[in-house]
């Protein structure tokens, strides 16, 4: 069974200039936990007291989801996380070559042995938390280190091993596919008999982290990352929305309320600062807004003509927007909306005109606009008709 782990609290916050008071926190888990996010990442205890306490509060708030933490590979870490009451904690380590050598300056060994051990510290406080390791930068370290610590860690406690695709560098359809590599990985664990669950942790810097994301679970990854609105370091990772439509429409999944998505996206949006563009998929305000002449003509006869997306599954309804693009038949559609069906073709032909007029000062009529622009060609109408 898949699960979508929501890292907007602890991911999402590293994105330059958001930060989530407290309370803001434990109401977007509450919405998280209502859509049927299967874990909430909530923040590195160790970072400040505030993310500390909102990771505790959170952690006992008895929600469904299960509730989790991250931490460096260090007891001090470990601990500050248990304490918080958190069934999850996410413990990475980058065992790359470089970065053994030239930060950690510790031989692959070495870095094995202080994983393992706080693996095992862990699981001896509490035998029922559920431990994921991340060999940070997973896709670019020396896969043979990967293959290595994997091991040592499941054997160690591990529950869950973690791809990440820390700088967004995987390709879909070439050698670094996602695809491949976590087959490969899932080959080299089952075949000495460890079965952990597979994560992956896409970043977007190349724009595929969705993509890549499908391609893990197409290979059998368990557990996918995602944010709202993708919020994350540089270019973020996975959008929440997005992920979970795609698994819903596309892979007969059926796990998540997605109608609470647009309000979660909202709320995330004005507390973020981070604004959502009218063309985001899902979410954004014209993702389901046909505008063009033809296109609403054909969408109006049958939707699918212009969609290959329900927006009902959302919980929403597809719109019509008016402007320079629109043609009679636009129009004439629109004016069904708001009950203006016997309008002449003579005056549905000067509503078009303002509508396009309005249009090419780059504006958009909406629904709501349209019946004054048809009450005052009523008028003029009335009033030229006078006046002859
Ligand atoms: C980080 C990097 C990380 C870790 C992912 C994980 C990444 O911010 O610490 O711990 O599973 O992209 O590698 O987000
Ligand atoms: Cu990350």
């Amino acid at each position: 069974m898949l699960q979508i782990l929501d890292s907007t609290l602890r991911e999402g916050e590293q994105t330059p200039g958001v930060y989530f008071d407290k309370h803001i926190k434990l109401a977007i888990a509450k919405m998280l936990d209502d859509i049927g996010v299967d874990i909430i990442e909530t923040g590195h205890p160790s970072v400040t007291q505030e993310i500390h306490d909102s990771v505790q509060i959170i952690a006992h708030n008895n929600f469904k989801a299960i509730v989790g933490a991250h931490a460096r590979s260090l007891k001090d870490d470990v601990q500050l996380a248990l304490n918080c009451g958190v069934d999850f904690i996410g413990i990475f380590y980058c065992v790359s070559d470089d970065r053994l050598n030239t930060v950690f300056k510790k031989d692959l060994a070495e870095a094995i042995i202080q994983i393992t051990d706080v693996i095992k510290f862990a699981k001896s406080q509490n035998p029922d938390i559920i431990i994921r390791y991340t060999p940070e930068d997973t896709v670019r370290s020396e896969f043979s280190n990967v293959v290595a610590v994997s091991i040592a860690a499941v054997e160690a406690g591990a529950d869950i091993i973690s791809v990440a695709d820390t700088t967004g560098y995987m390709i879909p359809g070439t050698d670094r596919s996602m695809f491949d590599y976590i087959s490969k990985l899932k080959y080299e664990l089952n075949s000495r008999g460890l079965n952990p669950k597979i994560a992956v942790h896409c970043h977007n810097d190349r724009g595929f982290a969705l993509a890549n994301a499908l391609d893990a679970y197409r290979a059998g990854a368990e557990i996918i990352d995602a944010s709202v609105l993708g919020l994350g370091e540089r270019a973020g990772i996975v959008d929440l929305a997005q992920i979970m439509m795609v698994l819903t429409a596309d892979f007969g999944l059926n796990n998540w309320k997605l109608d609470k998505l647009d309000e979660l996206y909202q709320f995330v949006s004005s507390h973020s600062g981070v604004p959502i563009p009218g063309n985001y998929p899902i979410i954004g305000k014209h993702a389901f807004t046909h505008c063009a002449g033809v296109h609403t003509h054909a969408a109006a006869i049958n939707p699918t003509h212009y969609e290959s997306l329900d927006p009902q599954l959302l919980g929403k309804e597809r719109t019509f927007s008016l402007d320079h693009m629109s043609g009679i038949a636009s129009i004439k559609y629109a004016l069904s909306f708001i009950g203006e069906t016997k309008l002449s073709p003579e005056l549905q032909l000067e509503v078009l005109a303002q509508v396009k007029n309005i249009g090419q000062k780059g504006k958009v009529v909406e629904l709501t606009e349209l019946p004054h622009i048809v009450h005052f060609i009523k008028q003029n109408y009335k009033h030229k008709q006078k006046s002859k």
